[in-house]
C-alpha cells in the first residue's frame, strides 16, 4: 500500500500476528467492514515475527497452537514438529495471512503514536510516525502481551560496551554468529532456557547471569513423521476436541485432585511419567492443586529440584539453579531442551546476579560480585514491559482528553480485559486481565475476537454508533479477577504476571488465573445476558451477568466443573444425579476430631431408617441443644453420607448435637414420604435425644436446599400436629414452591451449579409428575393459611440461586405473620455452596449466621462458636 496520508475506514486493526490477521478477516469477510492494519513488523506474523533469536520455539504442541476457526487451513498446513521453531510458525501466519488474504489491509514497518477518541464523532484517530493518520468507529488492539522488551535500561554502562549488544525479541534477521566468541547472557525466563543451549554450542565461552533461577521441564520435542503429519492435518477436530475445555486450552489430561491425597510413591511415578512425557502437562496434568496449595506445590517444586541435581554435575551450580524463592509454576512454567545439561560444559560458567547483582556493564565486559567477564557479545534476554505495555505504547487517549496511561496508573482496570470504561469502541485482544498467560493463545485469540465482532455486529444491528463498559462492571471483574489471582500462588512470585519485573511499574491485577472453561463461560454468560455490563448506543447497560458476580472461590469451583465435563443437572439420569450430590462430599472440610458420631436408626413411617448423631467435643457440660438436619439434593438424591462433614462441622461449631435422619427419596418414594419421613425423624429426636446428652425442649429444625423445605414444613407440622415445641427454624436457601415465579428464578435461569429447570425437575420428581399437588401444605408451606405462631425463622439465601427469592419471600411472610425471623443474603454464592466448605472460605459465614440467630433463644447454654 502507498503512502496515505488520512484513511477513514469502518475498523483499524493493530497488530498483525494471530490477533491481527484473525480480526482483520473477521471485519471484513464477515462484517463486510472496510479495515485498515498497522504493525510496526516488516510483515505478518506479530511476535514470531520480532523473536528471531535462535532456540526460539513455541512451548504448546504444533497441533494446538494454531487456529481453529478454518478448516482449510488446519487441512492444508502440516507441521513438521511437535513443538514448532519460530521459522515454522512465521510461514504458517505467512501462509495464514495469504490465504486470508489480508496482507493487503496493513500498512507494515509502521509505528502507532497515539489513538485519541473524537467523542462529537464518535470515532477513533489512529496517527502514526510517518505523518499518516487513520479514523475509524472501532478499533481493534491486538498488540500481544509480551513485545515491549524492558531493554538494557536497567544496566548502567551498557551504552559504553564496544562489543555486540542484541536483544533477543529484536534479533537481527541475518542471524548472529558467535563461533569463537565470549558471550554473556542475561535472563533465565523462557527465552534465556531456550537461547542459553543452543548460543553454548557455538561461543568459545558463555556467561549466564542469573539472577533467578527458574524451574524446567523437558519439552519433549521431535520432529513429526510424514504420515503422522497428514494423520494430524487431517483430524485436527478430533485431535483438538476438547481444547477449550481444559484449564490451558489444550486438551490435556485433567489432573488428579490432590498432590496431597496420594502416597509419595505414587506421586513419583506419576511426576516420572509426565516428565518423561515432556510439556506442559507436567504441571497441567498431575494434580489439581499445584497452584492453590503451597504444600500440594513443594511436592513438584522438589522434584524438580531433584532432577536439576541429577542433571549438573557441579553441586554448587547444581544448587545455584534450583529455585527456592517462589512457588513451582507461578512465574510462567519454562520448557527445556539440554538447558540444564549445558552447564556441565567447560565452556559455560553461571554467575549469580542476585547475590550480587550487575553492578556496571563496562567498555570490555560485566562487572558484578567486584569481578570483570571480559565479554565480546552481550545477549538481553531480559523480557518484557508486559500485557500492559503494548497497549499503552498506542497511546490511547479516550472520553474527556482521559489518557490510558493515566487511567492505569495503578495498574489496569478492564471489563473481561477486553473493554476499558470510557474507551468506547475499543477491544483489546487478550488484554489485560483476561485468560492472558493462561490460555493457548491462538484460541484465548480466536475467542477474543469472535467476542468483539458480535459486539460490533451488535452494535451495528441496532443502528447505534457505540459500545462501552462502565466502571461498575470493572469494578465487579476487577474483585472477581483479583479474588481469583489470590486464591492462586501466583501472587508469591515477582513475575510478568504481577507486573513485578519492570522497575516503577505496580504490581496488581494483570491475569485472569481462573483457566479457559471458567473465562470462556463468563464472556458468555455476558453475551446471553445481552452484553450485561455493555451499554450500546444510549441504552442503559444491563447489570453483571451472574457469572461474573460469583465469589471467586465460587468461580473457581465452577471452573473446576467445567473443565471435569460436568453434566447440567437437568441433563443427568437420576443415576447421575444421586452421584453427582455425593460428590459433594469431596468439597468438604473433614468432620473434626472429637466428634462422636453415633449410628443409629429411627422408627419411619414406612420402615426404620438410618440417623446419625454427631456429638462435639464439649458434650458432657450439660444437655446440649439439638439440631435436627435434612440433607439436600432436591428430593431425589442426597444422603446422610453426603452431608456428614457439614453436620459434624455444625455441631462442633456451635455446640450442639446434630441428627441426621435419612428420608426415602423421590422418584421411587414420591411426595408426602419425605415429610412423613422428616417429621417422624423429629418427633423421635424429641423422644429419645436425652438419652445421648441432648436437650428435647431446645430443639432446632434445619435444612439445605430441599431439606430446608422439609424442615419448614417440618415446623409447620410440629406446630399443627403434635409437636415438639421447636427453638427455631433455619432454611438454608430452602425451595419453598413448586410453581414459584420469582425474579431470581429468571435472574439465574442458567444457575450457575443448579438451574431453574433442574429445580423444576426434581420437584416433578417429588411431586409423581403430579403439579397440583403443590398446592398442599405439606408441598409448598408458604400456602399456609396461617404462618403465625411457628418457630422464630433464620432464612439464609445465595445471591445467584435461582430460588433465592423464594426462600427469602418465605422469610420475609413469617415476619409479617409475626414470627421472629431473619433473612440473610449471602453475596456471591451458589446453591449448594453448604457443601463445598473446602474450597469455598466464605461457606463459613452459614455457620456464624445460625450461632448469631440462635445465641439470644439458647439462653441456658452458650453456643460455642
Ligand atoms: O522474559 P522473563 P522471557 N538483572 O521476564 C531476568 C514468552 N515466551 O523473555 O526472574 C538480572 O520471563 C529475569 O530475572 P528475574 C513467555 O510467555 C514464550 O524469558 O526477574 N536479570 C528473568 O530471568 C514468557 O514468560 C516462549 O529475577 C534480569 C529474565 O531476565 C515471556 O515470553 C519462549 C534483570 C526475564 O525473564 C517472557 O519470557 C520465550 C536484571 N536487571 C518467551 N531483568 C515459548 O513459547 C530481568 N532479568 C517457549
Amino acid at each position: 500500500m502507498g503512502a496515505v496520508s488520512d484513511i477513514r475506514v469502518d475498523a483499524i486493526v493493530i497488530g498483525a500476528g494471530f490477533g491481527g490477521l484473525y480480526a482483520v478477516h473477521k471485519l471484513r469477510d464477515e462484517l463486510g467492514l472496510t479495515v485498515q492494519g498497522f504493525d510496526l513488523a516488516g510483515g505478518p506474523g506479530g511476535t514470531w515475527w520480532w523473536n528471531r533469536y535462535p532456540g526460539a520455539r513455541c512451548d504448546i504442541e504444533s497441533v494446538h497452537y494454531s487456529y481453529s476457526f478454518s478448516d482449510e487451513i488446519q487441512r492444508e498446513w502440516e507441521w513438521s514438529e511437535r513443538y514448532p521453531a519460530q521459522p515454522e510458525i512465521l510461514s504458517y501466519l505467512e501462509f495464514c495471512a495469504d490465504k486470508l488474504d489480508v496482507r493487503k489491509e496493513f500498512r507494515f514497518n509502521t509505528r502507532v503514536t497515539s489513538t485519541v477518541w473524537d467523542d462529537a464523532d464518535k470515532t477513533w484517530t489512529v496517527s502514526c510516525e510517518d505523518g499518516t493518520t487513520c479514523t475509524a468507529r472501532f478499533v481493534i488492539a491486538a498488540t500481544g502481551n509480551v513485545n515491549i522488551p524492558k531493554g538494557g535500561k536497567e544496566f548502567a554502562g551498557l551504552e559504553e560496551f564496544t562489543g555486540e549488544v542484541y536483544m533477543s525479541s529484536r534479533w537481527p534477521h541475518e542471524g548472529v554468529d558467535f563461533t569463537g566468541k565470549r558471550v554473556g547472557v542475561i535472563g533465565t525466563g523462557s527465552t534465556g532456557i531456550q537461547i542459553i543451549p543452543v548460543i553454548a554450542q557455538q561461543a568459545a565461552q558463555l556467561t549466564v547471569f542469573q539472577r533467578t533461577p527458574n524451574y524446567a521441564v523437558p519439552l519433549g520435542n521431535k520432529p513429526v513423521e510424514p504420515e503422522q503429519r497428514r494423520w494430524n492435518a487431517d483430524n485436527w477436530q478430533e485431535l483438538r476436541a476438547h481444547s477449550r475445555d481444559r484449564f490451558l486450552g489444550a486438551p490435556y489430561e485433567n489432573p488428579e485432585p490432590s498432590a496431597l491425597a496420594v502416597d509419595p510413591d505414587e506421586r513419583r511415578a506419576r511426576f516420572d511419567e509426565l516428565w518423561r512425557q515432556g510439556g506442559f502437562q507436567f504441571l497441567t496434568s498431575s494434580y489439581g492443586d499445584l497452584l492453590t496449595d503451597e504444600r500440594a506445590n513443594d511436592t513438584a517444586a522438589e522434584y524438580v529440584r531433584e532432577r536439576i541435581r541429577e542433571t549438573v554435575k557441579d553441586p554448587k551450580t547444581a544448587e545455584l539453579l534450583c529455585p527456592t524463592d517462589h512457588p513451582y509454576g507461578t512465574k510462567r512454567p519454562a520448557l527445556e531442551t539440554d538447558y540444564f545439561l549445558t552447564y556441565n560444559r567447560d565452556n559455560v560458567e553461571l554467575v549469580d546476579v542476585r547475590s550480587a547483582p550487575i553492578e556496571q556493564v563496562t567498555a570490555t565486559g560485566v562487572r558484578t560480585g567486584g569481578r570483570e567477564y571480559e565479554l565480546d557479545v552481550i545477549v538481553l534476554a531480559t523480557g518484557f514491559d508486559a500485557i500492559t505495555g503494548s497497549l499503552l505504547n498506542l497511546g490511547f487517549v479516550g472520553r474527556d482528553g482521559v489518557a490510558l496511561k493515566d487511567r492505569w496508573a495503578d495498574g489496569p482496570a478492564t471489563y473481561l480485559g477486553i473493554s476499558v470504561s470510557g474507551f468506547p469502541n475499543l477491544f483489546t485482544i487478550t488484554g489485560p486481565q483476561s485468560a492472558v498467560a493462561l490460555y493457548n493463545n491462538p484460541l484465548a485469540i480466536e475467542d477474543h475476537v469472535d467476542f468483539a465482532t458480535a459486539a460490533i455486529k451488535r452494535v451495528l444491528d441496532s443502528g447505534a454508533t457505540t459500545i462501552e463498559t462502565n466502571t461498575d462492571a470493572e469494578r465487579a471483574w476487577g474483585i472477581e479477577v483479583e479474588g481469583i489471582l489470590n486464591r492462586t500462588l501466583l501472587p508469591k512470585a515477582n513475575s510478568w504476571y504481577m507486573g513485578a519485573n519492570v522497575p516503577g511499574k505496580p504490581r496488581a491485577t494483570y491475569v485472569f488465573a481462573g483457566g479457559a472453561p471458567l473465562y470462556r463461560a463468563m464472556c458468555k454468560d455476558v453475551i446471553d445476558h445481552g452484553f450485561a455490563g455493555f451499554s450500546i448506543g444510549d441504552a442503559p447497560a444491563p447489570g453483571i451477568p451472574p457469572m461474573v458476580q460469583l465469589d471467586p472461590a465460587v468461580a473457581m469451583v465452577v471452573g473446576a466443573m467445567l473443565q471435569q465435563d460436568m453434566k447440567p443437572l437437568e441433563e443427568c439420569t437420576l443415576e447421575e444425579t444421586r452421584e453427582a450430590i455425593e460428590g459433594f462430599a469431596m468439597m468438604q472440610n473433614p468432620i473434626p476430631d472429637g466428634v462422636r458420631v453415633v449410628e443409629t436408626s429411627y422408627p419411619g413411617p414406612a420402615d426404620e431408617r438410618p440417623a446419625r448423631i454427631y456429638i462435639p467435643s464439649a458434650a458432657g457440660e450439660g444437655p446440649l441443644p439439638v439440631i435436627v438436619y435434612y440433607h439436600g439434593g432436591g428430593f431425589v438424591a442426597g444422603s446422610i453420607n453426603a452431608c456428614a462433614r457439614p453436620c459434624g462441622n455444625l455441631a462442633e461449631e456451635l455446640g450442639a448435637i446434630v441428627v441426621t435422619p435419612s428420608y426415602r427419596l423421590a422418584p421411587e418414594a414420591p411426595f408426602p414420604a419425605a415429610t412423613d419421613d422428616t417429621y417422624a425423624a423429629l418427633r423421635w429426636t424429641a423422644e429419645t435425644i436425652a438419652e445421648h446428652g441432648g436437650d428435647p425442649s431446645r430443639i432446632v429444625v434445619m435444612g439445605e436446599s430441599a431439606g430446608g423445605q422439609l424442615a419448614a414444613v417440618a415446623a409447620q407440622r410440629a406446630r399443627d400436629e403434635n409437636g415438639p415445641e421447636l427453638l427455631a427454624q433455619v432454611l438454608l436457601y430452602p425451595t419453598i414452591d413448586a410453581e414459584a415465579e420469582t425474579a431470581s428464578r429468571i435472574d439465574y435461569a442458567g444457575g450457575p451449579v443448579i438451574s431453574a429447570d433442574a429445580a423444576r425437575g426434581m420437584w416433578a420428581g417429588y411431586l409423581n409428575g403430579d403439579l397440583s399437588q403443590a398446592s398442599s401444605v405439606l408441598a409448598s408451606p408458604n400456602r399456609a393459611e396461617s404462618l403465625a405462631g411457628l418457630a422464630p425463622a433464620l432464612v439464609v439465601s445465595c445471591e445467584c440461586d435461582p430460588l433465592r427469592d423464594e426462600g427469602e419471600d418465605y422469610g420475609h411472610a413469617l415476619e409479617a405473620a409475626g414470627v421472629p425471623t431473619r433473612v440473610i443474603r449471602l453475596s456471591g454464592l451458589v446453591h449448594g455452596v453448604y457443601n463445598m466448605s473446602a474450597y469455598v472460605p466464605k461457606v463459613a459465614e452459614f455457620n456464624l449466621c445460625v450461632a448469631e440467630f440462635l445465641q439470644p433463644l439458647l439462653s441456658r447454654t452458650k453456643v460455642g462458636v
